[in-house]
């Protein structure tokens, strides 16, 4: 006797814990497609036993919210970024299983470009394009897979070729790229088509476990409430009016293992190791440089001035010395769209660890160009932190006794030594001095292999020990 069981997959929650009250089932509304395709999903991720280490890149649409359901890794991107942070995280974790999950709202419109360079580069993700021709999630606007005629919110009298376009074809676009390896239509209309739809999902997510290149599914879906249709009709419309316009067929199927982005480790026929973490290299000394001489452990550091100080530029000086002794290195800059005299500020931070995020909220270390950096940056300045201050610029600083403050009259400093322009090494110098973060001949070194000039090493390096003089004779006042 056969006994047919039927069960939730074990890749979803038991419960489906969110605000609002009814934790059994989803919000989709009756008749959604997204279901359908998060169970053709959830049950691929059971049966290739993936579900440790598959990672959901979620979208903004009517889908925002699986993450309550798929029990897996996840991270909600920005709208339309899903395609980005798949490659960052994919390429910081091989042995993951990661894939994308979006709306033609989120793909096709204002992800448009994200989709394209990813699947350009033949990232080793996997990407399930839910095109229901419109936006659901914010009740029924023109999506660019809108076919013609059909009336939403923003084209009430039925989209025409004349005033809003025609509709953009993904799979065929993707097609005219050599990036993917993979790429397929299927549409959820009847059993059979489901089940099409089915070994699509799970061919996509086994090409990623077989390290096959960039796997693109697009799942032609009922949307009941954003087309105005009763549920029992939905299946029909996609039917009648998207696969005319959208055909259902295998684009592209082919192996790309051998042309995978660097750094993913993939041994032909053997798929991508089950390890659980990628071994951490040891770090290496570059040609002509040193490995960890400075003594930092963790710096989160916050340079901040006039847009013309050098302020970015110290900044990358100190990055490059520091990855010069092999330390983790982020650095990020911000500035205002003037070239001269508008703010500018950057992140900046090194660690023997690699390093999880780039931002800084709570700086270890700020060095303040000038007032309104202070003002800015001060108050979230860690306790126990530094302010370096260029007391030529900066008047007043904060009251804080929980913080080192050192003051250096730089602009004087670097005027005296003949260039006014070097203001930001003399402050390089000086937090070099009160740090030890970096060995001054490790950020010379670089400046020699970017080709700096010899007189203006010598000049920066004359800079930099004069503002490592001013920090010894500052703490000693
Ligand atoms: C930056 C940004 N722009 C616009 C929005 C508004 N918004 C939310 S979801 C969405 C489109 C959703 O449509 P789709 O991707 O097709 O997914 P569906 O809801 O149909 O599943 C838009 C435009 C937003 N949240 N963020
Ligand atoms: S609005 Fe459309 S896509 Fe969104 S949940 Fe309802 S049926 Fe699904």
């Amino acid at each position: 006797m056969w006994e047919i069981k039927h069960s939730r997959s074990a890749s979803f929650y038991d419960r489906f814990e969110r605000k609002g009250g009814n934790t059994e089932i989803t919000h989709y509304c009756p008749g959604c497609g997204h279901g359908v395709m998060q169970k053709l999903i959830a049950e691929a991720i059971d049966d290739f036993g993936i579900q440790d280490r598959a990672i959901l890149v979620g979208p903004v649409g009517c889908s925002i919210f699986m993450y309550y359901y798929l029990d897996v890794g996840n991270i909600s991107a920005s709208h339309g970024r899903a395609p980005a942070v798949a490659t960052g995280v994919k390429r910081a974790r091989p042995e993951a299983v990661v894939f994308c999950y979006q709306g033609d709202g989120d793909l096709a419109a204002i992800g448009g470009n994200e989709i394209l360079h990813a699947a350009n580069r033949g990232e080793s993700i996997t990407v399930f394009f839910i095109n229901n021709g419109i936006y659901g999630m914010t009740g029924g606007q023109m999506a660019p897979t809108t076919p013609l005629g059909q009336r939403t919110t923003t084209s009430p009298r039925g989209r025409s070729f004349e005033v809003e376009g025609p509709p953009m074809r993904m799979c065929e676009l993707l097609a005219t790229l050599d990036g993917p390896a993979y790429i397929e239509r299927v549409a959820l209309t009847n059993a059979r088509q489901n089940m099409r739809a089915r070994k699509a999902v799970r061919k996509a997510l086994r090409n990623q476990v077989e390290g096959r290149g960039f796997s693109f599914v697009e799942i032609l879906s009922p949307c009941p409430s954003g087309w105005k249709v009763p549920p029992e009709e939905a299946n029909r419309w996609v039917e009648k009016y998207m696969v005319p316009v959208f055909p259902l067929q295998v684009f592209r199927d082919l192996d790309h293992s051998d042309r995978l982005p660097k750094g993913i480790d993939v041994s032909k026929g053997g798929g991508i190791p089950f390890a659980a973490d990628p071994p951490v290299p040891a770090a290496e000394a570059p040609e002509g440089g040193s490995v960890a001489r400075g003594t930092i452990g963790e710096e989160a550091l916050t340079l901040s001035g006039f847009g013309g100080q050098g302020v970015l530029f110290a900044g990358m000086a100190l990055a490059e010395g520091a990855m010069r002794e092999g330390l983790e290195v982020t650095w990020i800059p911000s500035y205002g769209p003037e070239m001269r005299g508008g703010t500018a500020h950057c992140h900046l931070r090194l660690s023997r660890q690699p390093i999880a995020s780039p931002w800084i909220s709570r700086p270890t270390s700020l060095i303040a160009f000038n007032q309104p950096s202070i003002g800015k940056f001060a108050h979230a300045i860690q306790p126990g932190g530094l302010l370096l201050a260029n007391a030529s610029m900066v008047k007043e600083v904060p009251d804080r006794k929980d913080i080192r403050i050192v003051r250096i009259p730089s602009y004087e400093i670097a005027s005296e030594l003949g260039s006014a322009k070097s203001t930001n090494m003399v402050m390089l110098g000086a937090y070099l001095e009160l740090t030890g973060a970096v060995d001054q001949e490790s950020i010379l070194a670089a400046f020699v292999e970017k080709g700096t000039r010899p007189g203006m090493l010598e000049s920066n390096r004359r800079a930099i020990e004069a503002g490592r003089r001013a920090a010894v004779e500052a703490e000693q006042a």
